[in-house]
């Protein structure tokens, strides 16, 4: 019986000697460093995105204005998320042609739109530049839709965009991985 007191107890001990001890440190760092060690909110200058809930079941669609219905999305880092991607336009598939290719952060957007326009063996998907691209659907003719799943690694902002050649200067948004 005494043992079975005695653990807790100590347990008690030793939680309120931690807490005492990171509270100092937070204390001190408020003191000397401005700068937060990470963001707890990725995201949180992108406008609207208070209002965006997470999800782990994006629904989306491209249309014959070269739009997509929605261009952000936040989501948990580390979790798959189902992207359901439909082309409601009634275009012909070679005049407006839609994707959603989901890039790793840091890529220069601008830079794969550019070399997704020559691709058009791979669905203007670059076999160069194949380590930039998370995840992608397929290239979607009017009434097409594809299901795709993914997994955003790390907590952050990720760009998403169509490559269909000229598509990505209006075709694109962003998908924020919280924490
Ligand atoms: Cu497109």
């Amino acid at each position: 019986m005494k043992r079975v007191i005695l653990v807790p107890a100590a347990l008690l001990f030793l939680a309120a000697c931690g807490n005492n001890e990171s509270a100092n440190k937070a204390a001190t760092t408020d003191t000397t460093s401005a700068a937060p060690a990470a963001p707890e909110k990725p995201g949180a200058d992108i406008p609207g995105i208070d209002s965006v809930q997470v999800t782990d079941a994006i629904v989306l669609t491209g249309n014959d204005d070269t739009k997509y219905d929605k261009t952000l999305f936040k989501v948990k880092a580390g979790k798959q998320v189902s992207l359901d991607f439909k082309n409601v336009g009634k275009m012909p598939a070679t005049a407006m042609s839609h994707n959603v290719v989901i890039l790793q952060q840091g890529i220069d957007v601008n830079a794969f739109g550019q070399a997704a326009i020559a691709a058009t063996a791979t669905e203007h998907i670059p076999a160069s530049m194949a380590d930039a691209v998370i995840a992608h659907t397929k290239l979607l003719g009017p009434g097409q839709s594809d299901k795709i799943t993914f997994t955003l690694p790390d907590v952050g902002v990720y760009d998403f965009i169509c490559t269909f050649p000229g598509h990505y200067a209006t075709m694109k948004g962003k998908i924020v991985a919280e924490p």
